[in-house]
């Protein structure tokens, strides 16, 4: 019997790209134990084919604080090789644009952008909603907040306020000298809340006290107590504690959580698509994680609309059990980049319906926060 004939290989061709910085004025700012956020400012890629368009944020800050990536750094390796090099190209899937982004080192946030504009486009070009493509199935996904570093009052004001709104968990910044006193005046508020903390990186295993007077508060985890670059240390304090470790900053990739898993430095993992490369490695280290019985979350980088919208589509895979950081936008923002609201309900934020990410891009507005465009070709 003849098997019936292969189908022809959708192919999707970039025809061009639009990359944009977007400054965006914050509400208020945002302050992490590595600095303070006055504006989000981000690179935006528009990628355009056959009368549809792709988009993604990039989450690189402007300096290297949070992680070593930088948007110069980042627009000027999109500007000179990864946007020559894909313009004017024909992908059989989004999956195929990942050998031309593999052979670069680091550059993840940079990678990511390109691979998840992509995945944009190609649902669209499918008619179907991004979470379909990842295998997402959920119409809602639980969120909590991640509260920037205040004054102790203000902390504790937030925290009731925000879980009175519904919010799943509370998140508190921490720094040393602003972490024990901190996290007893609003676990005393707050006994039965879940709550975390997020040091960025901030302590080493010099300061095993603090850690272990961490431990006494019930958190649901610590995230990412110990340098940027480490998987050793923290599986040293992993031991000496009963509250999961979570990694932010330390996992690029599948291989890291891997590695991170085996050694015993975290029993949570916040995957962040952005500092991951992309969906499809996002989607490995959830499938690494779901085979060790661990949980994920997803992390946010105070994104509009675009960012927010890839990350709430993401956490519609099934072992996203954890409440991410995928907030209302209108607690970063007065006016968004996209024309629908992305807002929570009682903690859940609602997936966008329609093709793609689901969202569309508020050009007059978005033309009055961008302070340039470059395009390819040019
Ligand atoms: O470590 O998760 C982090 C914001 C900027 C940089 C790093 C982090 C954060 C957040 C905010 O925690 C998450 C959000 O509300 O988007
Ligand atoms: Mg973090």
């Amino acid at each position: 019997m003849k098997p019936p004939a292969a189908p022809e290989t959708p192919a999707l061709r970039i025809e061009s790209a639009e990359l944009r910085l977007v400054r965006l004025p914050l509400l208020t700012p945002f302050t992490i134990a590595t600095g303070t956020m006055q504006e989000k400012v981000f690179p935006l890629l528009i990628l355009r084919s056959g009368g549809l368009e792709g988009y993604a944020e990039a989450v690189m800050d402007p300096l290297p604080d949070y992680l070593e990536e930088t948007i110069p750094s980042g627009m000027a390796l999109l500007r000179d090789v990864l946007l020559p090099q894909i313009v004017g190209r024909r992908f059989a899937s989004p999956a195929a644009v990942e050998s031309l982004l593999s052979p670069w080192r680091g550059h993840y946030m940079t990678k990511a952008v390109v691979e998840m504009a992509l995945w944009d486009l190609w649902a669209k070009s499918l008619g179907l909603p991004l979470k379909a493509l990842l295998g997402g199935e959920k119409e809602g996904v639980e969120v909590g907040v991640s509260l920037g570093i205040g004054t102790v009052a203000d902390t504790v004001a937030r925290a009731e306020k925000h879980l009175a709104l519904g919010y799943r968990r509370i998140k508190l910044k921490i720094m040393p000298g602003h972490d024990i006193a901190l996290v007893g005046a609003v676990r005393k508020v707050l006994p039965d809340a879940h709550l975390t903390v997020d040091a960025n990186s901030a302590y080493t295993l010099a300061d095993m006290d603090v850690m272990l007077a961490l431990d006494e508060f019930g958190l649901d985890y610590i995230e990412q107590p110990l340098a940027w670059n480490d998987i050793h240390d923290h599986a040293t304090l992993q031991a000496r504690l009963k509250t999961a470790i979570c990694l932010d900053e330390s996992i690029r990739s599948a291989a890291d959580t891997r590695k991170a898993l085996a050694s015993g430095a975290a029993r949570v993992i916040n995957i962040k698509v952005g500092r991951v490369g992309g969906h499809l490695e996002a989607r490995r280290i959830h499938d690494v994680t779901a085979a060790w019985s661990l949980p994920v979350w997803c992390g946010g980088m105070l994104e509009a609309g675009i960012g927010r919208a890839h990350n709430i589509h993401l956490s519609t895979l099934p072992n996203f059990t954890k409440p991410g950081d995928t907030s209302s936008a209108s607690r970063y923002f007065a006016r968004d980049i996209v024309n629908e609201p992305l807002e929570t309900h009682d903690g859940v934020m609602p997936v966008p319906q329609g093709p793609g990410i689901g969202v569309t891009l508020d050009w007059k507005f978005l033309d009055t926060v961008t302070a340039r465009t470059e395009r390819f070709p040019s």
